[in-house]
């Protein structure tokens, strides 16, 4: 008489358990979530979270004490070797005082999302200046859901991807301008100061901690010919001043 109880009670347990049955089948949601602490003493701080749920990306950051009402680009990096993380000072090896855009790939790669405020997140828009946040009061308040671009395995990569914003004010002076850290390595043209990387977190699975991260690759330098391209709309949308002469490889 004990075993067909066992087997009623067997065939019962999805039917007590309804609920959770469902919340599991309909949550194929991953969340990430990044502590991202301040790069080139930016002072700024904040954090980011990211699910991903089917195609949609739902991506959220919050942070403070950004220059303020200045466009801060900002990206999902991933390196394509190694585990993403965030440059240390020993990153700035022409010893300039700054860790720059090209020193920092090493650590978290290229761009493979641009979390822009609207239309296009595909690296493609990596310096779209007019369409990222400006952090009124050196703040960003940032949420926006949009279609994981093409080319980026989110499903597998996030867990390696890392929350870079950028932009810095050097010098204390309200603006991007030269005499904050010198000209970009990315165009002798532009202030480092527009293009540093301010913010810095590497995404780990939510609940599970602040996971170190690794060394990460050697990758992402060839993501300098993109910043590159998008170099020239960044001063325009910043007011920055231009005194050196406008390259021909400029954008
Ligand atoms: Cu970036």
């Amino acid at each position: 008489m004990r075993k067909p109880m066992a087997v009623a009670a067997a065939l019962a347990l999805p039917v007590l358990f309804p609920a959770a049955a469902l919340a599991d089948a309909h949550d194929g949601a991953e969340t990430y979530v990044a502590q991202l602490g301040a790069l080139n003493s930016s002072g700024a701080s904040g954090t980011a979270e990211v699910t991903l749920e089917g195609d949609q990306l739902t991506v959220m950051v919050t942070a403070s004490g950004l220059l303020a009402d200045q466009p801060h680009a900002q990206h999902i990096h991933y390196p394509e070797e190694g585990e993403g993380s965030c440059p240390t000072g020993d990153a700035d090896e022409d010893g300039d005082g700054f860790v720059n855009t090209s020193e920092g790939a090493p650590f978290y790669g290229g761009i493979v999302v641009s979390l822009t405020t609207e239309g296009d997140v595909t690296p493609d828009s990596g310096l779209a200046i007019d369409r990222f946040p400006t952090a009124p009061g050196g703040e960003v308040m940032y949420e926006r859901t949009f279609t994981v671009p093409e080319g980026f395995d989110a499903a597998e990569d996030l867990t390696e991807s890392v929350i870079v914003v950028h932009g810095i004010d050097a010098n204390d002076n309200g603006e991007y301008d030269m005499d904050g850290a010198g000209a970009s390595d990315l165009d002798e043209s532009l202030p480092a100061e527009a293009t540093n990387p301010a913010l810095c977190g590497a995404l780990s699975p939510a609940g599970e901690g602040g996971v170190p991260s690794g060394l990460g690759g050697s990758n992402g330098i060839e993501n300098s010919a993109l910043m590159l391209a998008g170099a020239g709309s960044i001063a325009a949308a910043a007011g920055v001043v231009l005194y050196s002469r406008r390259r021909s490889t400029q954008a």
